[in-house]
């Protein structure tokens, strides 16, 4: 088949060229699989359950699954947000499997089609791992250019559960990379893994309503190491019970590397202190001190930048050209992202903070917090929320469906709260009470956080689009201040 622009901006399936493939749900990656499939001139049926997400596309014929003879499928494709292994799989999937057709994602099909000389990097984790994924290609891309082990690196793309689909991403040359951020979903399905280097970043408390358990949370992400057997690296945090298990596990494979925030692993990254120590090779090199992290200086981002050192040492990379990307790298929005900073006290966006975990680093970080929380809950028990940080919080203030259980808890805890319903509610309240402390005690250490704990979609598209309602309700509240 001749090549051309548009093919040569996508990974085309060509390992499902002339099959026929029913393609289950219409987001971003159902979009990146019809366009993969579709360019490899698969025959192709497909199907979304919001009837809003069936819009026409030439060559793609939408079916019901009980209106489509299943014997005649070779391959179905489901989006990591339909249920395939628990509470229930989604009746497509079931039929199925019934029917012996396999199930697979768009990650499988990416593993399968991507050029074999390009190199694949996997990172995976509760929290930190789009940071993570964006500062890898942000070092490479910075190295631009730079020989370094046996090629040149030159180039690397970011996709996955970062919001680009994997299959719409240009084809790469030797000495290019893709990176890949994948969540539990993708990683619970997927079957095909060919990473140079697969990062584990943490483990903790997510996604309990999909996966069960922590069980079968954790072993959904240990997946990631399923070609460690044969080659590439590993890179585990130490930093929580799950990770340590699933690296005993390991404990003879000699290409995993330990990381951590708070210690020096042997053979592996960490930090001393304030001091990112290179131990791989048990000499204890000093890479470079907190004050010279740029822009992600929080202690959150410590097991985030031992985790790029170690995959970007590893491919060669000095740490004087590691040392000068971090320090030009801009965060991600959405995370711990300072609203204004000409307002008198801080206003954090932490919509990211999705989970429980995230949203204790969030506490951890700051002094005097009215707190918006709520959304929802992404498991019933909220214990994993208590501890010293909570003394830290003046008020939370409780949105969305997840607020009467919130308040419970916070009762039980005796942290003093409201429920507020919506976004708008809560943002004015914590503002409006934060400048009040802070115009009577003059004290600057007062914060107005965002940081969830819950998942945004009963009230939002998705924790960016809550993140930018936020932000917007606090700009023009700030805006109303200095004017009136
Ligand atoms: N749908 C059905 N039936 C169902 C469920 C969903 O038809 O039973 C349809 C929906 O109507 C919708 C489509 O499936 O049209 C949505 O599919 P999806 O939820 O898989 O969403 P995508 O837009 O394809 O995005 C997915 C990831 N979404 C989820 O995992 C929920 C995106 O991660 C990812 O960026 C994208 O693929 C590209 O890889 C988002 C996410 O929220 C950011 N991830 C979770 C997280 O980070 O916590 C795991």
């Amino acid at each position: 088949m001749q090549s051309n622009d548009a093919e040569d901006k996508m990974i085309t399936a060509n390992n499902c060229r002339g099959k026929v493939i029913y393609v289950l749900g219409l987001g971003t990656s159902g979009h990146g699989a019809l366009k993969s499939l579709l360019a490899a001139e698969a025959v192709v049926f497909s199907w979304d359950d919001n009837a809003d997400s069936r819009v026409p596309i030439e060559g793609v014929t939408y079916v019901d699954h009980n209106n489509l003879n299943l014997q005649e499928i070779d391959l179905l494709v489901v989006s990591p947000g339909i249920n395939v292994f628990w509470p229930k799989p989604h009746p497509a999937v079931m039929y199925a499997r019934k029917h012996m057709i396999p199930v697979i994602c768009d990650i499988d099909l990416f593993m399968h089609n991507k050029p074999a000389k390009a190199g694949c990097i996997g990172v995976t984790g509760t929290n930190g791992k789009s940071t993570t994924s964006s500062l890898i290609a942000h070092v490479i891309n910075s190295a631009g250019g730079i020989k370094a082990a046996e090629s040149y690196i030159n180039k690397a793309v970011v996709s996955g559960n970062i919001g680009a689909s994997v299959l719409d991403q240009p084809i790469l040359s030797k000495g290019e990379t893709y990176v890949v951020e994948l969540s539990s979903y993708q990683l619970e399905l997927m079957e095909a893994f060919d990473f140079e280097f697969s990062v584990i970043l943490n483990i903790t408390q997510d996604h309990l309503i999909r996966h069960k358990n922590m069980f079968g949370y954790a072993n959904a992400k240990q997946n990631i190491f399923q070609n460690l057997s044969f080659g590439g690296y590993g890179i585990i945090g130490q930093d929580d019970q799950y990770c340590r298990e699933i690296y005993g596990s390991f404990s003879d494979c000699k290409r995993l590397i330990p990381i951590s925030a708070c210690i020096v692993p042997e053979k592996g990254v960490g930090w001393d202190k304030d001091h990112l120590i290179d131990n791989i090779n048990g000499k204890r090199i000093s890479v470079l001190s907190h004050k010279e992290t740029g822009m992600l200086d929080g202690r959150h981002n410590y097991q985030n930048i031992a985790a790029v050192y170690a995959v970007c040492h590893n491919k060669g990379i000095s740490s004087t050209d590691f040392l000068s990307a971090l320090q030009s790298f801009e965060p991600l929005r959405h995370r711990q992202e300072i609203v204004d900073r000409s307002m008198p006290f801080k206003v954090i966006n932490d919509s990211k903070a999705t989970n429980l975990d995230a949203c204790v680093k969030a506490l951890e970080n700051a002094n005097n917090i009215y707190w918006i929380a709520g959304g929802l809950a992404k498991s019933l028990d909220f214990s994993a929320l208590s501890g010293n940080h909570l003394k830290n919080v003046r008020k939370a203030f409780l949105i969305g469906d997840s607020a009467d259980l919130m308040s419970k808890f916070l009762g039980q805890q005796k942290v003093d709260n409201e429920i507020c319903g919506t976004l708008e509610v809560a943002t004015k309240k914590a503002l409006e009470t934060a400048y009040i402390e802070y115009k009577q005690s003059k004290c600057e250490d007062v914060s107005v956080i965002l940081a969830p704990a819950c998942a945004s979609f009963d009230q939002f598209k998705g924790f960016e689009c809550r993140g930018d309602s936020f932000v917007e309700l606090v700009r023009s509240w700030w805006a109303g201040c200095k004017n009136g």
